[in-house]
């Protein structure tokens, strides 16, 4: 069994991938300070003796050395971030410093306490507006947003950290991922959060669009599998893979399985697409199979039905 830090654990993903390892036997150690993270994320997780939290800062230089030299984890999964490309566009600095300057710290922590293992929550968004579906990971990489571009950024601080000392790096290139306690709050916050509240408080959504736009939506189940796996596998080696299912689907399917459980609130509106929108977004996911022994097994299907049983 293994000890994990993670940085980021009262995340969406974070805590799940914190109650993943924690139902499969491991040792789990988070930090989080809470800037979009939620204490509430963290409730069934602090039930377990193998769990222990730390509330602090990745960014602040020192705060991660200290953890990580007291708590000698085997690996560390590196989720804490600023999470929203909007927030990254307004605040490019804070985005720098969260996203590209955290990242640094983290690899220098683990450098500096002989951490063999570096976990890094990546995203399609370093794809930019790929045409050539499905995405592969040799695509060139073409961001369109600071937040995608310190996501590539980080993937090469890692990557250089760990040919130079040592460590193995996986960097989890994560595509739509949907499941609860994912933050509904912003207009930009992923659309599935954005309708289950809705629905939820019985309210009808709104489509930009047709609603033939598709998307590669993977649940936050499979994402914390795929993370467990990258931070406990014996015997992987260094590199990048697309986190995602392989599969399109569209947003009409979507509000289809919505639809069915609150067949008494009106079907959605439609509004003019988003500027600045794609229109169809698929990752190939046998890179994670190949390097990780992954693949995603909820259907679209299944996790949106337990997202509105379970919110
Ligand atoms: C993700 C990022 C976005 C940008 C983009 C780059 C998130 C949440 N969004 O957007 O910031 O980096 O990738 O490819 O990470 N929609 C509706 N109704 C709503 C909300 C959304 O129809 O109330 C549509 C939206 O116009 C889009 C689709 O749903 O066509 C998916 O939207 P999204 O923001 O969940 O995800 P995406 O991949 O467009």
């Amino acid at each position: 069994m293994a000890k994990i830090l993670i940085t980021g654990s009262a995340g969406f993903i974070g805590s799940h991938t914190t109650d993943r390892l924690l139902a499969d036997g491991h040792t789990v150690v988070g930090i989080d300070n809470f800037r979009t993270g939620r204490r509430q994320n963290l409730a069934e997780a602090s039930k377990s003796p193998q769990f222990s939290f730390h509330e602090g800062d990745v960014a602040k230089p020192g705060e991660l050395d200290a953890l990580v030299a007291s708590v000698k984890p085997d690996g560390i999964i590196h989720l804490a971030a600023l999470v929203s490309v909007q927030e990254s566009m307004t605040n490019p600095d804070l985005n720098y410093s969260l996203n590209i300057h955290a990242t640094h710290l983290v690899a220098e922590a683990a450098r500096k306490s002989g951490v063999k293992r570096i976990v890094f929550a990546s995203s399609a968004a370093i794809y930019g507006d790929a045409t050539a579906l499905p995405i592969r990971e040799g695509l060139e990489k073409k961001p369109i947003s600071p937040y995608g571009a310190a996501k590539l950024a980080s993937e090469a601080i890692l990557l250089g950290h760990g040919a130079a000392f040592g460590i193995t790096v996986r960097c989890q290139r994560y595509f739509n991922v949907f499941g609860p306690r994912q933050d509904p709050a912003s207009p930009y916050s992923g659309v599935i959060s954005i309708f289950d509240r809705r629905y939820r408080d019985g309210k009808s959504v709104t489509i930009y669009g047709d609603g033939q736009q598709t998307r590669d939506f993977i649940s936050v189940h499979d994402v914390a599998r795929a993370n467990a796996l990258a931070a406990t596998k014996p015997g992987i080696a260094s590199g990048v893979a697309n986190i995602c299912t392989g599969r399109a689907t569209s947003l009409l399917d979507a509000v289809k399985v919505f639809g069915k459980h609150y067949p008494q609130i009106a079907p959605p509106a439609h509004a003019a697409p988003r500027t600045g929108d794609i229109i169809h977004s698929l990752g190939a996911a046998d890179e994670a199979h190949a390097a990780l022994g992954f693949s995603a097994q909820v259907s679209v299907e299944d996790g949106l039905t337990e997202l509105i049983r379970v919110g």
